[in-house]
Parts: structure tokens; sequence; C-alpha cells
């Protein structure tokens, strides 16, 4: 672990807080789906003097001098992840997965124009036109949903049919609460029938199709993926957008910088190309399946002690719980108790949910961050049987505050990499 005693004499305020969650993330269980450890040597790459450095432009063509060494790691991340991800074209500057969501609608869209994204009660993510956002201001977003949320299985004929009538310029597929793969080729078909551009939204499950483990949607013909570089990826916190059509990716180029955003943050590019180094080699493979089993076997855990998973299982690192039906208790009551005995995920709208989204039916979890510190399906039965105690103690503050110990007994096993 890095000392931070330039830290530590200059700023005490900063340092305690930082030595807060350093202790608070060795201690406790991460279950958010979306949250992850990242390599140490991506926490090195972060730390660094290219944060001193204004970059804009892209490699070999900067607007200001002193460029050598910016232009190598920028050009390491983009050969990366091109290499990664099958791309022949790769944007590595959005700040987040947010701004490079925006960017591209800014490449591939005229105000006005339509896009088609997973319905965001079903799964879909806030940048994918919800009304709080101020890009539906701009463009219209119209939906598709689960045919059957038992199955998790898409209604590719109403997709159809709203897409023939609204005619979308962009087909979006991803999600940020969605335990199952999407049909890239029947989404493909569509979006080719209606003259639509196919875009993934993969932030959840990048680190998934770098390892392998699911399908990359440029194999089925999708033209832009777009993808936040933190989560499965284990890299730091941004974005990246990847097309495999040149004339798409100077657009894509255009509107990042100087369409969008101004300096890329070169230390977090830096960052990037680190992650995707570590991504490139054989041992992520095996960290992506055991995600993958893990998530698995701890959903198979819970269904078999009658708890009820939205769509019944899970083909990703995450899954739903039901919790309204599981036990009778709102999300947030579940996430707040189980918060209190260091166990932390999130809670999280399910399909066609009744309750409101500060206080709704569901939770979301997943085993991006306990497959990073070396749990296998033995420890998801551990900590599914942690869960289920605080569950059916809940009324027991006694009881409580003994599990809570046993959970930071059996975190401190497992050391988070980069802070051991
Ligand atoms: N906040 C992230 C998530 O939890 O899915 C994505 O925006």
């Amino acid at each position: 672990m890095p000392t931070y005693t330039s830290l530590q004499k200059e700023d005490p305020a900063v340092f305690a807080a930082l030595m807060g969650e350093i202790k608070r993330q060795k201690e406790g269980v991460e279950l958010i789906a979306s949250e992850n450890y990242i390599f140490p040597a991506v926490m090195e790459a972060m730390a660094t003097v290219f944060n001193n450095k204004y970059s804009e432009g892209y490699p070999g063509k900067r607007y200001y001098g002193g460029q050598e060494f910016t232009d190598q790691v920028e050009t390491l991340a983009i050969e990366r992840a091109k290499k990664l991800f099958n791309a022949g074209h790769a944007n590595v500057q959005p700040h987040a997965g947010a701004p490079a969501n925006v960017a591209l609608y800014f490449a591939l869209l005229e105000p006005g124009d339509t896009v088609m994204g997973m319905d965001l009660s079903h799964g879909g993510h806030l940048t994918h036109g919800h009304p709080v956002t101020y890009i539906t201001k701009i463009f219209k977003f119209v939906r598709y949903k689960m045919k059957d949320v038992e199955t998790g299985e898409i209604d590719y004929d109403e997709m159809l049919a709203v897409a023939r009538k609204e005619k979308p310029k962009i087909l979006l597929g991803g999600f940020s609460a969605f335990p199952r793969e999407l049909d890239y080729a029947k989404m493909k078909a569509i979006a080719q029938e209606v003259g639509a551009i196919t875009v993934m939204d993969m932030a959840h499950i990048a680190g998934l199709i770098a390892g392998k483990q699911l399908q990359n949607p440029f194999d089925h013909g999708f033209d832009v993926i777009t993808t936040t570089t933190h989560k499965t990826l284990r890299g730091p916190r941004g974005g990246m957008i990847l097309t495999r059509d040149p004339e798409l990716g100077k657009k894509i180029d255009k509107s990042v910088f100087p369409g969008f955003q101004g300096g890329p943050i070169m230390q977090m590019v830096a960052a990037k190309a680190v992650a995707f180094g570590e991504a490139l080699k054989p041992e992520f493979k095996e960290y992506a399946a055991q995600i993958i089993r893990n998530s698995k076997h701890l959903a198979s855990f819970f269904m078999e002690h009658g708890v009820k998973l939205v769509t019944n299982g899970t083909d990703n690192h995450m899954m739903l719980i039901d919790c309204v039906k599981s036990w009778n208790l709102g999300g947030g009551e579940v996430e707040h108790l189980l918060d209190a005995i260091g166990i932390t995920l999130n809670k999280n709208m399910i399909a066609n949910d009744t309750r409101k989204p500060m206080d709704p039916s569901g939770v979301r979890l997943g085993t991006p961050a306990i497959t990073t510190r070396g749990m296998k399906e033995k420890e998801m039965e551990i900590l599914g049987q942690f869960m289920l105690s605080a569950i059916e103690k809940r009324n027991d503050e006694k009881a409580l505050v003994t599990l809570g110990g046993k959970v930071k007994e059996f975190c401190l096993q497992f050391p988070v990499p980069g802070i051991e």
C-alpha cells in the first residue's frame, strides 16, 4: 500500500477520510454490481505526473507541444483496447460513461432524432434517456422491454414493431440492472430493417466480454460500443467508445474533442492502458469466468432458500432480488440492514415496480469485487448465509452486532489488492 506520507503531513483531514475508506473497503463486503477493486498497477498509473499535461487533440495531432510521452501512453491505450474488443477504432478520452454516451449521441444524431433503448424500469440506464437527464430535451427516446420477467427474455417482436413506427437512428443495447444476455443478432436484424445504427453500452459487462465469457456485440455486426472502464474491467474511472467503422470513428473523435470535452485526463488514459494490458493477460479470462460462476452459484443458493430473483437467475455478474416477494421488505430496508453488518449493495427498482425509486421493491448485487478478492463458490454460500441470517434476525440488535463481527472477520481473510 502507498505510504501517503505527504498527504498525511499536508492534509490530515483528507488523509483521515482516506484511511477510513481503506478500512471500510478492507472490512466490508462489496456487492454493488458496478464496483470493483482496481489493479494495483492501475492505481499507480493514476497517481502520476501525466496529470500535469494538457493534451487536447489525439496522438500525433495535438494543440500543445511536449506530447512525446502522452502520445505514447494514449496510443498504448488505443491499441490495447482495439485488440481486447476486436475493434478498429478506439476513443479512450471520455471522462466517464455518461460523457461517452452523450458524445456518441451528438456524433450520430441531429436534434430531434430518436434513440430506442431498454426501458429504464426493466434495467436500462439513466444515460439511455431518463427524463431527468438533459439529453431528453434534445433527442427523443423510445423503449423496449422484457416480454417475460420470469426469464428476462426481451420482447423482440415489440422491438421490431416500435422500431418500424418510430424509425430510431440508434438502436441501443445495454443496462445497469439486467441479469441476462441480449440477442445481438436479432437486434442487428431489426436495426438493419429500419436503418438504425446499433450501439451497445457494455459498461456493466465490459470485463466479461474482454474475458471472453460473454458475447462481443461486434461479432454480431454491432456498429459502436460504449463503456466505462472501472466496473468488471477493473480499470480507472473513465469511459471509452469503440467502433469498427472508420467513418463513425472520425465522427466520434470530433464529438468527444472538441465537440464535448476539453483536455483528456491523461493519467486516467495511462491507467486505462494499464487496465487493458491486464485484461489481455490469459489469467483475466479465468477471473471473468469466476465472476460468472460466483454469480450463478450465489443466485442458486438464494433460490434454493426461497429468495425470488428477477428473471429467476443470472447470465452475468449481477442479480436482482425482489425483496417484497422474498421477505415482504422494501429494497431500502434490506440495503440498510445489510449495510449495518458490513455488506454493501443497493436498493433498485425491479421490472413493473409499484414502489418509488427511493423506496423500491428490489436490491441489486453483483460478484465482481468479491471475485477480485479471491472469493469462490464456497464463500458465496457463506455470504448468502450472512445475508439471510441478517434478514431473519433483523429485529435482534445483539444478533446483528455479532453477525457484523463475523462479516468483518471473514472479510479480513481476503485482502483487497492495492491496500493489503
Ligand atoms: N452507477 C452505475 C451503476 O451502478 O450501474 C452505472 O451508472
